[in-house]
């Protein structure tokens, strides 16, 4: 089948809409960040850069670090950024932008998010690296996909009664990351978690400045559901997004998270720069012995 012009939309020189890029200018490893600031940070590292474009707050830049070609990619904040970074990242390595057909062999790309995000939990220090194992997204972006097969939906059903949200809100759905690519990445420097991903900064992680929540205790009861032993380890906008969208599009992804802010103890970091900084040498050091 031909995807009209309409639905996958180039630029005019073949590029990819929102993203700018032509296929042979990423790697099939990738690291993705929220702020376009962070790509530079990262590639700063960098032995060498082949490639680097911006457009709108999705900032891509090639290179290799110890020899390892990687692409950074900043998708700004949001699941909704998320959905268009990874069907255009795919589309980029899965479909033939001249013929505009799906091709016959998939390729498979390494997503890893370098990002930010704040603990529930007491127990968990700031500046702490956290892996998350599962994410539950509040947001709704999943559910805009055939995508129940590969949801969780025992765990769902306990949470939405566990929560016993009053005011109507989006379903929830729960993925995890790919545990293959996440055992490169595991270490006693890093903490395993599950993730609560949701569409806002403010109400949506139970922060009240003016405005009063819909429900004030969302973040006590996100951090007292347990399930098959587990618990929501910390909040953050992205996570649940692209380890849903890196299942159905069969790419493998991990999400690792600097630990700048404890919600529960009402402290942030004092070193969020060099925490960050940290954690990207951490995982480009992780990368390159893949
Ligand atoms: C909010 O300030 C942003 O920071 C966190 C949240 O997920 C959201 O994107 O992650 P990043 O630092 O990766 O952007």
């Amino acid at each position: 089948m031909t995807i009209p012009a309409s639905e996958l939309i180039l630029n005019p020189d073949g590029s990819v809409y929102h993203l700018h890029l032509h296929p042979e200018q990423i790697a099939s490893t990738i690291i993705t960040v929220g702020d376009p600031d962070r790509v530079d940070t990262v590639t700063s590292h960098f032995d060498t850069i082949t490639h680097t474009v911006q457009r709108r707050e999705f900032k891509t830049t090639t290179g290799t670090y110890k020899g390892k070609e990687i692409t950074v990619i900043s998708t700004g904040i949001g699941t909704d950024n998320i959905d268009i970074v990874f069907n255009e990242l795919d589309a980029l390595v899965n479909i033939d932008l001249k013929t505009r057909k799906v091709k016959d062999t998939h390729t498979s790309l390494d997503i890893i998010r370098i990002g930010t995000s704040g603990a529930i939990q007491e127990d968990i220090s700031i500046d702490a690296f956290l892996l998350s194992d599962m994410a539950i997204g509040l947001d709704a972006l999943l559910h805009f996909y055939d995508s129940t097969h590969i949801q969780h939906p025992e765990i769902q059903k306990a949470f939405v009664t566990h929560m016993n949200w009053s005011a109507q809100k989006s379903e929830p759905y729960i993925v995890t990351c790919d545990r293959d690519l996440a055992s490169h990445f595991l270490s006693n420097q890093v903490i395993k978690g599950v993730t609560a991903t949701n569409i806002g900064f403010y109400a949506p992680q139970g922060r009240v400045l003016r405005l009063q929540t819909s429900d004030p205790d969302m973040n006590k009861k996100l951090g007292e559901f347990r399930f098959r032993e587990s618990k929501i380890t910390n909040l953050e906008m992205e996570t649940a997004g692209i380890y849903g969208l890196a299942k159905l599009l069969e790419h493998r992804a991990i999400s690792l998270n600097a630990i700048l802010a404890n919600r529960a103890t009402g402290i942030f970091s004092n070193q969020p720069s060099e925490t960050v900084n940290s954690l990207i040498i951490y995982t480009l050091n992780r990368i390159a012995t893949m």
